[in-house]
């Protein structure tokens, strides 16, 4: 294992499509804390999982790149940080490879996630929605990382991958660092607008549901405005109120005011007042970053400058450890 002073930090993120307020408010502004935090980050775009899911080539393209724009714009620091698109480190398919071959049909018959997909997508149930978690494992253990942040919905397959590191580890010695999920533990899970009872997600077919990062202002108040919430009109979290608790978790998130302090400021006001609110304090969280962002995707050759430097300051890393991975399975050299 490698010996490093400050705790690494990995996590990837799926470009199949624009970003939301979930994935904002849920990860990625919690995730790029954490470089002033301390810690070593590697993060990526996971472009080759993508692939499990029948994608459009020209889409997953621009979303590629707006992914990796949009998340330059909320200040991620490349003197900090290593971020990188994965299929521009062939290490990581090399690495899934051999993973493959120590991970059991039947561990991952038993992910969630192959089984909601492959519900959820009966007509092309392929090898890769399988193997999924043995590239995410390889993702991961390239990197000799400590800590792996994601959402609770992810937790499973960084459970598979410290399985995996430890059964490999118990067979050749210590070659991987055996990853700790790190998981919010509180909040920062938002709800769709429409039906406050299921995630905010990118591949919602109703779109008014969810408030994606590009979206502009009239239509992130559209949106707000038209958001399911219940018969009643008091601005109070409570049980049955699913539509205004998530109102509230979003107003709490973007302003950083407590529940009693929200409810002070809306008492007697009713939803008429309190869903604009909300929307403007999001357009104006957004702002900001959107301006970055349009100068960043206008600028296609800095772009493309920018994260073809980062794959072989990746690639450095994972290379030892692919190559240590190698040797120790009996590959010539
Ligand atoms: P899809 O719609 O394709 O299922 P997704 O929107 O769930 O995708 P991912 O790219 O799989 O997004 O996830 C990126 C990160 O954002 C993960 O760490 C995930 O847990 C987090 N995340 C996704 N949706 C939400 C949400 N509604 N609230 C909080 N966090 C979220
Ligand atoms: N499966 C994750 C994306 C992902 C990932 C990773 C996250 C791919 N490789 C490695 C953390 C570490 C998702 O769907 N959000």
């Amino acid at each position: 294992m490698e010996n490093q002073e400050k705790k690494r930090i990995l996590s990837m993120y799926q470009c199949t499509g624009t970003f939301t307020l979930g994935n904002y408010l849920g990860a990625l502004r919690n995730h790029i804390k954490l470089q002033e935090e301390g810690y070593d980050c590697v993060y990526a775009l996971a472009d080759l999982h993508a692939l499990t899911v029948r994608q459009v080539p020209a889409e997953l393209r621009k979303y590629t790149k707006e992914a990796y724009a949009w998340l330059l714009a909320m200040g991620l620091d490349l003197s900090k940080t290593i971020f990188f698109i994965q299929s521009q480190v062939p290490e990581h398919c090399q690495l899934a490879w051999l993973l493959n071959c120590y991970t059991q049909f039947g561990e991952l018959s038993r992910m969630t996630q192959f089984k909601d997909k492959s519900a959820k997508h009966a007509d092309n149930i392929n090898a890769g929605l399988f193997t999924y978690p043995c590239l995410m494992a390889a993702d991961i253990l390239l990197y000799q990382a400590d800590y792996v942040p994601v959402g609770a919905d992810q937790k499973q397959h960084v459970e598979i991958a410290r399985d995996i590191a430890e059964r490999f580890n118990g067979i050749y010695g210590d070659v991987f660092t055996v990853p700790e999920p790190m998981i919010p533990k509180h909040g920062a899970r938002v709800m769709s607008l429409q039906n406050p009872l299921s995630k905010m997600s990118k591949s919602d077919e109703n779109q008014n549901g969810n408030i994606s990062v590009l979206d502009d202002p009239d239509t992130i108040m559209r949106k707000f405005k038209r958001a399911k919430t219940d018969s009643g009109s008091e601005v109070r979290f409570g049980e049955g109120k699913e539509g205004v608790n998530n109102l509230m978790g979003i107003y709490a998130a973007v302003t950083g005011k407590s529940f009693d302090e929200i409810e002070a400021e809306f008492a007697g006001k009713g939803y008429g007042e309190f869903k604009p609110a909300v929307a403007e304090a999001v357009i104006a969280e957004l702002r900001p970053i959107q301006e970055r962002y349009r100068e960043i995707v206008a600028d296609k050759a800095y772009l493309e400058e920018t994260y073809r430097a980062q794959a072989p300051k990746a690639q450095a890393i994972a290379r030892r450890t692919l190559s240590k991975a190698m040797k120790k399975v009996g590959l010539v050299q």
